[in-house]
């Protein structure tokens, strides 16, 4: 499988978050388009139970919608708290109900924590590269970190102002953005990803 000349992927998400943070992620040699511009493509139902089956679906899904010579690559992220058994996980997004807003899934969350002393936590990430309805390639990574009691700082997005990564003392959300693409989940698991492509295209 070769990767086309301009190197481009189509990322399954309408998340633009998440689609910036892995165009910067993957670098200027990239060039990415979203589900945002396919707005007639139907919600993929999240069935999976672990974050991996979810971003295989997604892959394989848009993948068959776009035929053998578009690259697909799916991100099916979340936090998992300890001391919540692992929730929110694979219904990050959805914590607080289809259609919930970031504040509402962040304040659900701080809501169940209350004042557990334990506050350990952990950001997962599932990337998967699908091309013609045909699984390519999977790769994972997470970054280990605590929940705070109230949300600190106004970048990012999703819990990012409630997640403090073990390696610093300010949130996800008061860390410069090139901070955050060096140590989080997502920033483990794509640079892997792009070791990969970047194989492929010189292969
Ligand atoms: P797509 O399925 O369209 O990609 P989504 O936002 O629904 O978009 P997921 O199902 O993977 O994506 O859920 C990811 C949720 O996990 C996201 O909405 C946030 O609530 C949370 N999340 C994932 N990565 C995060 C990050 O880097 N910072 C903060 N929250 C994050």
């Amino acid at each position: 499988m070769k990767l086309k000349s301009m190197h481009r992927l189509l990322i399954a998400t309408r998340n633009r978050h998440k689609t910036g943070e892995l165009a910067a992620l993957l670098g200027a040699d990239f060039q990415v388009e979203d589900l945002t511009a396919h707005p007639d493509l139907p919600e993929i139902d999240e069935t999976g139970v672990t974050f991996l089956e979810n971003a295989i679906l997604k892959a394989l899904t848009v993948s068959r919608q776009f035929g053998g010579d578009v690259l697909v690559l799916a991100d099916d992220s979340g936090l998992e708290v300890d001391a919540l058994g692992g929730a929110p996980g694979v219904r990050s997004a959805r914590f607080a109900g289809s259609g919930a807003r970031d504040s509402d899934n962040t304040a659900l969350l701080l809501a169940r924590l209350g004042d557990a002393p334990q506050r350990a936590a952990r950001f997962r990430c599932a990337i998967a590269l699908a091309k013609g309805g045909a699984l390519a390639a999977t790769f994972e990574g997470a970054c280990e970190g605590r929940i705070l009691d109230a949300p600190r700082g106004c970048a990012g997005f999703g819990y990012d102002p409630v997640f403090v990564p073990e390696t610093h003392a300010q949130t996800f959300a008061e860390l410069p953005a090139e901070v955050k693409n060096r140590i989080s989940h997502r920033a483990r698991a794509t640079q892997q990803a792009l070791a990969w492509l970047l194989q492929l295209a010189s292969a």
